[in-house]
């Protein structure tokens, strides 16, 4: 069950979950038709706790509202003179497609009989209150939706941010294979929806190895470090830059043919080889790249390949160069 999880959740955040402690920038969205009943809960809900409150009467302007703000938690009223329902409401909201689908709702409810209970419960209220509204009893029930809205909210943040991580390389902070197939996936699959061109470079320090052996492998790691540094940005925003492994690095350009490929690469070269000496020690590297006018979906390791077998050529025609 949810309590179940959260209770799970609450103990593997080490406690955060209080109740006491709700900040202002809690947002609440209340819709009631009654004013003295709006009176009430409003009082209740920004002067008790604290909460930011946006108020209105009908089900449609609370929806239209549930469109473009964010909220962290809905009470409605179930029955909305002149207009639709609380329960209407509900439905819609869970059938939106933005973040505001997964938010806790409350419902206020006059009639407390067994139907009307599975009825909100069915479209999805996470909980009800029924009038006249006990003021304690609706303080503690807000402050239960809200401390599980905020730790569900903490945990996807949390959850996010390690996706994040998981998708980049330790030692230089670009994209390490995960995050180039992610991205490549979704910038090849663009380009041959859009039949547009696409291209691939694989770039690879030139003698590496003798950098590590006369300099030290920290040096050899500074290197790597200011190079994908570098390539991060002098590349376009657009362009994934990412660690292939060892010294050898895969950038990933979307709109870009052999031609535009060929000179942006050229720069890149030149910038590589003109970049300022890291712990004395200046590199070159050669590029080899691969474009396709118009791709199909699943053409990374196709490219890799190509522009594999073209960084072979480069190392072979001397290095510090680019090779289509
Ligand atoms: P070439 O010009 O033909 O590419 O010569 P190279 O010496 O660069 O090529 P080689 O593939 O023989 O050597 C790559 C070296 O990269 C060997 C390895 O010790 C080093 N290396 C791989 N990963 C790392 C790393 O994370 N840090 C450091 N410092 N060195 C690494
Ligand atoms: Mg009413
Ligand atoms: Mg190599
Ligand atoms: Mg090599
Ligand atoms: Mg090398």
């Amino acid at each position: 069950s949810t309590s179940h999880i959260i209770r799970r959740l609450r103990v593997l955040l080490g406690g955060s979950y209080n109740n006491q402690v709700l900040s202002s920038s809690c947002r609440v969205l209340y819709v009631e038709d009654s004013r003295t009943q709006a009176a009430i809960v409003h009082h209740t809900l920004e002067q008790d706790m604290n909460l930011r409150v946006e108020h209105c009467d009908s089900a449609e302007t609370a929806l239209e509202w549930l469109v473009s703000r964010e909220y962290d938690l809905v009470i409605t009223d179930v029955l909305l003179k002149g207009g639709a329902s609380g329960l209407w409401l509900l439905r819609q909201l869970r059938q939106l497609d933005n973040e505001n689908a997964q938010l806790p709702v409350l419902t206020l409810t006059g009639h407390d009989d067994p139907e009307r209970r599975l009825e909100l419960l069915r479209a999805g209220t996470t909980d009800y209150v029924t009038k006249p509204v006990l003021k304690e009893e609706l303080s503690i029930r807000v402050n239960n939706l809200l401390s599980s809205k905020l730790l569900m909210d903490k945990v996807l943040e949390q959850q996010a941010q390690m996706q994040k991580l998981a998708m980049r390389d330790e030692l230089t902070g670009c994209y390490n294979r995960l995050g180039l197939e992610e991205l490549a996936e979704k910038y090849i699959c663009q380009a041959a929806r859009q039949g547009h061109p696409i291209s691939l470079a694989m770039v690879d320090i030139d003698h590496f190895k003798l950098i590590n052996d006369e300099h030290g492998h920290d040096t050899g790691d500074k290197v790597l470090r200011a190079l994908g540094k570098l390539l991060r940005r002098k590349s376009r925003k657009s362009d994934v830059v990412a660690r292939w492994g060892g010294e050898e690095f895969v950038l990933l350009l979307p709109e870009t043919n052999q031609t535009q490929g060929q000179a942006a690469l050229q720069k890149l070269r030149k910038m590589v080889a003109e970049m300022r000496a890291i712990a004395g020690v200046t590199v070159t590297a050669s590029f080899g790249f691969t474009s396709i006018k118009s791709p199909q979906c699943p053409q990374l390791n196709t490219m890799i390949t190509c522009a594999d077998k073209a960084l072979y050529q480069a190392k072979r025609q001397g290095r510090n160069c680019v090779i289509y």
